[in-house]
């Protein structure tokens, strides 16, 4: 028996979260649509013998009616293929649902009760059981009520919820349950939907497996990394799943020290450099430090805007401090730049590395002073104490 199986697409997700502009919003969407697109196509072409939505197809407040169009379309073009849909938080089975309003295609099958239903597939070969979040918070928790006949039939489970060992402490739990409480005899997997993580969940010694597949596509600097769909085999015993990347953007999170860089052009460099260390386009936030040249880093936006073609988004953020040009600064004609002097000629003629560095600090906090900025006087005692 093959099954696909995927959760948390969040079609029509906001990504205002993510800072990202309205333009790269709507490349985002797009992106989760075609992303969805590839794994319904590959359970037609594999073939799979049912395809496991396990919540979170869409966003419910969100969903637009072309969202729905797109989505039936997509179904009916692989039917007779059973596309098995169990609503989440935050695509749940209400009344004003599309889920409940629209017409679907005869191969689709949506749970609409939080309790378990069953719906038997491939001359009864195949059983899927499943539920619905009745509204944003679920009425009633079916975690551990589920009773299944023993029969020759592989049975299968699909929810969404939060199994409570491996929800995220900052996270807010939906369904809370405990993986050995979910179990029911004769049960070979269970698809998972809500942490948008692949994750399995280690369960007691059997021949079933539970598994969050993890949202296909991530949806912000929280869910960098890459992300998958799993197709999964089941052989009389044996069980087999793997995971397939399916994600076509890809948010990352860098650092740069852009201390040895001499012109902006370094930049563009280092940041094309980042912009191919992985082979789908990413979605990059990129923190530069270190200390260079003001001038190096006076126009970031226009570096975003060179690298469009580089990057599906590039955020720069500028955390470097500047270097200074302390022979230029000694020819200002005030009483900065005759403290300079002094001091850049105290540095050149001091007796040795240690003095030196002691006079340097002391320019760096004459000058920062002078300019009005905090001083860290502990710093200098740091750096010079011990040597
Ligand atoms: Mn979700």
């Amino acid at each position: 028996m093959r099954l696909i199986h995927t959760a948390d697409v969040h079609l029509d997700a906001c990504f205002a979260g993510a800072g990202l502009s309205a333009r790269a919003a709507n490349r985002r969407r797009q992106s989760l649509r075609d992303v969805l697109d590839g794994i319904v196509r590959r359970a037609a072409e594999w073939p799979a013998d049912a395809l496991l939505i396990a919540g979170d197809l869409f966003e419910h407040e969100r969903v637009t009616p072309d969202t729905v169009a797109f989505l039936k379309g997509l179904f009916d073009s692989v039917r007779p293929l059973p596309v098995i849909i169990a609503p989440g938080n935050h695509d749940p089975y209400v009344a004003a649902s599309p889920y409940a309003a629209e017409s679907w295609p005869d191969n689709v099958v949506i749970f609409r009760r939080p309790s378990w239903e069953s719906v038997c597939l491939c001359e009864g070969r195949l059983v899927v059981h499943g539920f619905a979040f009745d509204g944003y918070e679920i009425s009633s928790n079916p975690f551990g009520a589920l009773t299944l006949s023993s029969d020759a039939a592989v049975h299968v489970a699909l929810g969404h919820g939060s199994e409570r060992a491996h929800q995220p402490p900052d996270g807010k739990s939906y369904a809370p349950f405990d993986a050995e409480t979910a179990f029911a005899p004769s049960l070979a997997y269970f698809a998972l939907g809500h942490f948008h993580r692949l994750t399995e969940i280690p369960v007691a010694a059997g021949r079933w497996r539970m598994m969050y597949s993890g949202a296909p596509e991530g949806h912000g600097f929280d869910e960098s990394g890459e992300h998958v769909y799993l197709e999964v085999e089941i052989d009389g015993p044996d069980l087999r799943i793997a995971p397939v990347t399916s994600d076509r953007v890809r948010y990352t999170v860098h650092m740069l020290d852009v201390s040895t860089l001499a012109s902006a052009q370094d930049l563009v460099d280092n940041l094309r450099r980042l912009a191919t260390q992985i082979v789908v386009p990413q979605v990059s936030r990129v923190r530069l430090d270190g200390s260079c040249a003001p001038s190096l880093v006076s126009d970031l936006r226009a570096i975003e805007d060179a690298l469009a073609n580089d990057f599906e988004y590039l955020a720069i953020e500028d955390a470097t401090m500047p270097t200074e040009d302390f022979d230029e600064l000694a020819r200002d004609p005030t009483s900065l730049g005759a403290f300079v002097r002094r001091l850049n000629e105290e540095i050149r003629d001091a007796p040795d590395p240690g003095r030196q560095r002691v006079l340097e600090r002391a320019r760096a906090i004459g000058l920062a002073s002078h300019r009005g900025h905090a001083v860290e006087i502990a710093s200098l005692h740091a750096g010079e104490g011990r040597s």
